[in-house]
């Protein structure tokens, strides 16, 4: 296998399904043989993004920094792979635009953006941390989809309707769109 890097950018609510998403997605491709990387919360807002909270200023600079992170993985001929809510289309643009800017690459790398769509009452259903709930309290501010927002993407390469779509297809998706892409 001849595998190029690329970025695989999963933005959609928290409880979405991402994060499971993107594990299985990892799960799989490093069963190929290839090289991934996985980028989220759990690895970056509590090393190099803890400076950093939720107003949209400090979300704006979470994106862009784990773009550039993404970049210089997906440089190095991984697949790199992001899972943040990424709730404004601004933020998500300056992303992808990191991307096709070869200032810093020899040529543009791929950018997949995947939009894991759930409606906001389901995932307030799901609410497996409990934040949802806190942040209808008031316990939380500036919760995104209680409180703050989540701007759709129109333009994803890919969208999944998560209540409707099992992990194990959205694997399937996602890699079949990466094979016809070229980048596996
Ligand atoms: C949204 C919040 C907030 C607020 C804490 N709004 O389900 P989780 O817990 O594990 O995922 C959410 C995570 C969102 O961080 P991101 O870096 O993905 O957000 S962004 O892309 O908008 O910068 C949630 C938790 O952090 N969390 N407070 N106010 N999610």
């Amino acid at each position: 296998r001849k595998q190029k890097g690329c970025t695989v950018w999963f933005t959609g609510l928290s409880a979405s399904g991402k994060s499971t998403i993107a594990i299985a997605l990892e799960q799989h491709l490093l069963h190929l043989g290839l090289a991934t990387y996985r980028l989220d919360g759990d690895n970056v807002r509590f090393g190099l993004n803890k400076d950093l909270g939720f107003s949209p200023k400090d979300r704006e600079e979470n994106i862009r920094r784990i773009a550039e992170v993404a970049k210089l993985f997906a440089d190095s001929t991984t697949i790199a792979l992001t899972s943040f809510i990424s709730p404004y289309k601004a933020d998500r643009q300056i992303a992808r635009d990191l991307h096709s800017d070869t200032k810093n690459t020899d040529s543009p790398l791929p950018f997949i953006e995947v939009f894991i769509d759930i409606p906001v009452e389901e995932a307030e259903k799901r609410d497996p941390k409990g934040l949802y709930k806190k942040a209808r309290a008031g316990e939380i501010k500036e919760f995104t989809g209680i409180s703050a927002p989540y701007e759709r993407p129109e333009n994803a390469e890919i969208h999944i309707h998560s209540e409707k779509t099992s992990v194990e297809e959205a694997v399937v998706i996602i890699t079949k769109h990466l094979e016809e892409k070229g980048l596996l």
